[in-house]
């Protein structure tokens, strides 16, 4: 691990003075539609801080959108990383393969839910990865239509746009989108009208009505969902509903795909979030945190349903590079050796009690959810009429990040402040960086 003391330092202004400068010539160099949360730059980073060009250091609740769960220099992945850069960079595993790539997909068939037959296929990005999931779901059932869920996120490209649910800032101005996806209800418990119990099963009979009148169950490829949504705002599907959804597709020769690029790899407390109610999907798809920073993406699933697709019919230049496969060997090998389901679930034991005590002293937070170290809360106007306060979102995360923590927000409504550390943040960190958001919380 890169050699960052683990403490919080603010020695300029957030921004300092030479992030100043680089954002002036980033301003000047790079799109304007590219965006950053936080226009801070890095130096270096490991375990629970990032420390800037300016030599601020920041207690990270970000985890770079959930990716360096091992940290952001973790030794195996450098080490291994570093290891490969040495011996080779590329060689392209559609010309001449590697043993990376294989001992890859052989760590996923082992970590993923589920004792069947499973086989992987690499790619780069998540998005890559949600866009194979459907090309394979298709070619396996000779079916078209894509049901995908409200508040649901997959991704930037054509397709994964289209599987998107939310209009700003993914999807405005850039279609056409891709035809035969289709949206139904998911159980957000916290917005049911009927209220949170009576969710789980009302929102599955909808979802299942509407795919069943709308669609017709006989040409559905593939339902694509989140076990626990991400950038829609961390909603847990309230209980019953995955069951429910899942037994649907096996019912109907759908295959269900596990979106786990966000809440996979020990994120949740469990190695995949679907575990917490005994889901097996017959494909999962993941990135992330899977290579400790690296870029790495993956299908895994039912061999029968990975090896529908026509040889030749999957690939990319760069899927499964063998330094980004390096960095996973290593990001699983610090998972396993370090229990790090064991430290989201204590990190879910510290945050939570801290954040449940905000709750009952700011009357903005109307809910406090989320698994493991996937936690956030929801920001309304008052708890009653339940309007989104993403004003007030906005002005807590702006007041966290000149404090010196970093946490980002999301949800459809802009109005959910996000917690995402790395799994091996250490719990001093935890407790200043809740210090930090309680007393912006007290100061709004
Ligand atoms: N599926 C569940 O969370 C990426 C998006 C950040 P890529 N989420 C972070 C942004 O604003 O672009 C994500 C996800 C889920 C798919 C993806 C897409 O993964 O690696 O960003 O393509």
């Amino acid at each position: 691990m890169t050699a960052v003391p683990q403490e919080r330092r603010l020695v300029t202004a957030i921004p300092g003075p030479k992030s100043q400068e680089l954002q002036a010539r980033r301003s000047a160099a790079v799109a304007a539609g590219v965006g950053s949360v936080l226009p801070v730059f890095a130096a270096r980073a490991a375990g629970g801080i990032v420390e800037d060009v300016d030599g601020n250091r920041l207690i990270d609740f970000g985890s770079g959108i959930a990716v360096t769960s091992v940290g952001s220099s973790a030794e195996a992945v450098v080490r291994r990383a570093s290891a490969q850069l040495s011996d080779f960079t590329h060689t392209c595993f559609m010309v001449t393969p590697y043993e990376g790539y294989v001992a890859v997909a052989e760590a996923l068939a082992e970590v993923t839910p589920g004792d069947h037959a499973k086989k992987s296929a690499l790619f780069n990005s998540g998005a890559e990865a949600v866009e194979n999931a459907v090309k394979i779901a298709r070619s396996y059932t000779k079916r078209q239509a894509v049901v995908v869920f409200d508040h649901g996120y997959h991704g930037r490209t054509n397709l994964t746009m289209a599987l998107t649910a939310k209009n700003m800032p993914y999807k405005n101005g850039f279609g056409p989108f891709a035809p035969e996806i289709y949206r139904v209800p998911v159980a957000y418990g916290y917005r049911w009208p009927t209220g949170p119990e009576n969710c789980g099963p009302e929102a599955a009979a909808q979802a299942v009505d509407q795919i069943s009148k709308q669609i017709g169950a006989e040409n559905v490829a593939a339902l694509v969902i989140e076990p626990v949504l991400g950038e829609g705002g961390f909603i847990e599907p309230a209980k019953g509903f995955l069951p429910a959804l899942r037994k649907f597709a096996t019912e109907n020769g759908i295959v269900f795909v596990a979106d786990e690029i966000q809440s996979g790899f020990c994120r949740t407390g469990q190695w995949f979030a679907c575990e917490d109610e005994g889901i097996v999907p017959d494909l999962i798809t993941t990135a992330k945190g899977i290579a400790g920073g690296l870029p790495l993406a993956a299908v895994t699933g039912r061999a029968e349903i990975m090896d529908a697709a026509h040889s030749g019919g999957l690939g990319g230049t760069y899927g499964g590079n063998p330094v980004a496969c390096a960095g996973a060997l290593g990001a699983i090998e610090t998972m396993k050796e370090q229990d790090l389901a064991a430290r989201a679930r204590r990190i879910e034991e510290v945050m939570k009690g801290r954040l449940a005590a905000m709750q009952e002293k700011f009357e903005i937070i109307g809910d406090v959810r989320g698994r493991g170290a996937m936690l956030a809360v929801e920001l309304v106007e008052d708890r009653e009429g339940k309007e989104p306060n993403a004003a007030a979102t906005a002005a807590l995360a702006k007041a966290c990040h000149n404090a010196g923590l970093l946490v980002l927000t999301c949800g459809t409504y802009g109005n959910v402040l996000r917690f995402l550390p790395p799994l091996v943040i250490g719990e001093d960190l935890l407790e200043e960086g809740l210090d930090i958001l309680e007393e912006a919380f007290t100061q709004l």
